[in-house]
């Protein structure tokens, strides 16, 4: 990764009114305010000094908390430490305790930042697990260092600037309209923009691209009239040492009206490219790069001049280059027209079948963006073979906190433990996901993750506050994938109630988990079943639509008859996609004998009576998880009502208000789920549910 351009930065102003701090409340800035403090160096140290402001400045070498960028100090004395300093890891920092003084030194000022972000954090979380901030370094003299394990750590904006007729202002957004864009413009008050960059840069977001990827006419002149709006925006952004960078449309040239092609072999069209490309860099010296959607659900792209994928990120990519950017471009590309009676084309096997075959043959600041699973950020789906496909392209993760497939942000929905899950998936059966796409071995380069966020000018943010710790979580998780999710929930409710006295504080701690910590596998089990895919409406993707799109040109079927349901995506009799995986999962997948039973449907088509391993039928399963789900939620509830004497106190009024209301919603939700999903299987099977539940 290049080293960080230096550009002034203006200091952040009085802390920001938001109608909710989120994660950042000023309690947990107390919790680093009450000594001396220093801060040493420029660039975003600056916005660290307006973090501490209050507290009382003391010398460096005698201030209780120091935090200091690596440049800015010539010796540990200078620090008040004993023997060598210190160094950070390269875009990391390092943390020093010693004799009751904490000691932050960043390899940069913008690491010095996270550094900063490190302390309030732990001492939260030291605060919730009962100690006293020096159960985790205080007294106890240590040294601890970090740096993140992903270069690009970038949340994706769905945002249109102009309301979209059919997708809204944020397309598959749940928290209202965008923080960026408001009237047709960007938006002239961009306070809550600042404050978002707040918030990810506590969390170890680096990057985020501001606009929706499919680029319609408004969003692509982004690029061209709106520079001095988006310059504004990646002014918010810089001061917390986040990146701004731009979805643009492929077929901008002719889009804007400046050429007739968009071929990425011609000249004119190259030289159309660089010139775009200086602007935005004229406007924002220190911009990220572009992500392009291409040849996807209607986005232009290079098969419209007979061009692969590889000429037309190329392109980009070098007029990109001279200026150190970066050219992000999805692997989301699979036919869109698909007829539902040709059963040998598979959706899932389409990104791996488009790209593999061009390996090697990308710029080296092209990153190919691929999606967690092979369809589409269903609630459950194996964990896509394109990941470890590629050894000489950089490749990226892309998860999707906005919970488009996931309850929209109505449902409690905690995504920790899945990402958890899909970070730490063995994809090779020696290194992880998260392994690989960050190069960990070197042999691969590296790439990155990225996820599409899930903010909206919504007073919470994102709509269901409890939806705010998968936002916090992506952050987290993106810096440091070997971090347990549970422990991370504990981070995002230490500090999201710091203002709460201990044994109110223990007492959310107990309750949130008990709402969160199964709530993605709760969300499963009254929905589609065993690794069944889109058995949503059509259009909104909400609720209940068991055939919804079984006869749809979107690649997306699950075949249920009345003898069984299922996709045979074998190479013995299916379409062959277990093929694109590597050992094992190539044959753990390809056998219904060691197929993981949550991906059973995603893998085979079975009878209804095939015995899972946990020794149910599949259509017993099918009956009993989705009611016991549902069930389950009166778990949650109950847990929720019994926090009802801390309203108004330590659990704000209005976060209390809103959370009831979607639970409601769930319920409603949860049981018609329930209720569709058991009586379409009955319908089609004539098996009775052995467990003599209500079937309708
Ligand atoms: O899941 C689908 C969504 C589309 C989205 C697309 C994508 C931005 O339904 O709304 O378009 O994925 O990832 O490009």
């Amino acid at each position: 990764r290049p080293s960080r351009k230096t550009i002034a930065t203006t200091p952040s102003p009085a802390p920001f009114a938001s109608p909710h701090p989120a994660w950042l409340p000023d309690a947990a800035l107390d919790l680093v305010r009450t000594g001396t403090v220093a801060v040493l160096g420029t660039g975003r140290a600056d916005t660290i000094r307006a973090e501490l402001d209050g507290a009382p400045v003391a010398p460096p070498d005698r201030a209780d908390l120091v935090v200091a960028v690596r440049d800015a100090v010539a010796t540990a004395a200078e620090l008040g430490l004993a023997g060598d300093l210190t160094q950070p890891p390269a875009h990391g920092y390092a943390v020093v305790r010693e004799a009751g003084r904490t000691v932050v030194l960043g390899a940069d000022d913008v690491a010095a930042l996270h550094g900063f972000w490190a302390v309030v954090r732990e001492r939260a979380v030291a605060r919730l697990r009962g100690g006293d901030a020096d159960a985790r370094g205080g007294a106890a003299d240590a040294v601890t260092t970090s740096a993140p394990l992903q270069p690009i750590r970038v949340l994706d904006h769905w945002d249109n600037v102009a309301v979209h007729p059919v997708m809204g202002q944020v397309e598959r957004g749940y928290a209202g309209g965008s923080i960026f864009y408001a009237a047709g413009e960007v938006r002239a008050d961009l306070s809550r923009v600042r404050a978002y960059a707040r918030l990810l840069a506590a969390t170890g977001v680096d990057d985020v691209c501001i606009n929706n990827v499919n680029v319609h006419a408004r969003e692509a002149q982004l690029l061209t009239d709106d520079l001095d709006g988006v310059a504004r925006i990646a002014a918010e952004l810089r001061a917390h040492g986040i990146t701004t960078h731009l979805a643009v449309s492929f077929g901008a040239p002719v889009l804007l009206g400046d050429l007739d092609t968009a071929d990425p072999l011609d000249p004119a069209v190259a030289a159309w490219w660089a010139d775009a490309v200086a602007r935005v860099y004229a406007a924002v010296p220190d911009f990220g790069g572009f992500v392009v959607k291409a040849d996807s659900e209607g986005q232009p792209g290079p098969f419209a001049y007979g061009r692969t994928h590889a000429d037309g990120a190329n392109l980009l990519a070098r007029a990109l280059a001279p200026h150190g950017g970066t050219l992000v471009w999805r692997a989301f590309v699979y036919d869109h027209h698909q007829d539902w009676r040709d059963r040998r084309t598979d959706r899932a096997r389409a990104a791996h079948d488009h790209f593999t075959p061009l390996d090697g043959e990308f710029e080296p600041n092209v990153v190919l963006q691929v999606k967690h699973g092979p369809l589409d950020f269903q609630v459950r789906e194996p964990v896509s073979p394109v990941l470890a496909a590629m050894p000489r392209t950089r490749v990226a993760l892309e998860l999707q906190v906005t919970q488009e497939y996931t309850g929209q942000q109505r449902h409690v929905c905690w995504l920790g433990p899945w990402w958890e899950e899909i970070l730490g998936f063995r994809l090779d059966g020696a290194r992880t996901v998260a392994q690989i796409v960050a190069g960990q071995d070197g042999s691969n380069p590296a790439g990155g993750v990225a996820a599409v966020s899930n903010v909206g000018a919504d007073e919470f943010w994102t709509g269901h506050p409890l939806a705010q710790a998968n936002l916090y979580a992506f952050g987290r998780l993106a810096w440091d994938p070997t971090l347990a999710a549970t422990d991370v929930l504990d981070e995002w409710i230490a500090l999201t109630f710091a203002a709460a006295d201990d044994a109110a504080l223990r007492r959310l701690r107990d309750v949130l988990h008990r709402v969160m910590d199964d709530s993605w596998r709760r969300y499963e089990g009254y929905t589609a079943p065993l690794g069944v895919c889109f058995m949503v409406n059509p259009g909104d993707h909400y609720g209940p639509a068991v055939d919804g799109y079984e006869y749809s040109p979107w690649g997306t079927y699950h075949f249920a008859d009345r003898d069984g349901i299922g996709v045979d995506r074998t190479r013995a009799s299916g379409t062959g996609y277990t093929g694109q995986y590597p050992a094992p999962w190539r044959d753990v997948y390809e056998s219904v004998e060691t197929c993981p039973d949550e991906l059973l449907l995603f893998f085979h088509h079975v009878p209804y009576g095939h015995v899972l391993h946990s020794g149910a039928t599949v259509i017993q399963h099918v009956y009993d998880s989705r009611a016991d789900a549902v069930e389950q939620l009166t778990e949650v509830e109950e847990a929720w009502s019994s926090l009802s004497d801390l309203v108004g106190g330590a659990l704000p009024a209005a976060f209390d208000a809103r959370v009831r209301e979607r639970l409601a919603e769930q319920r409603r939700s949860a049981v018609e789920w329930r209720d569709q999903v058991r009586s379409a299987f009955f319908r089609r099977s004539g098996v009775p549910d052995a467990s003599g539940r209500t079937i309708y």
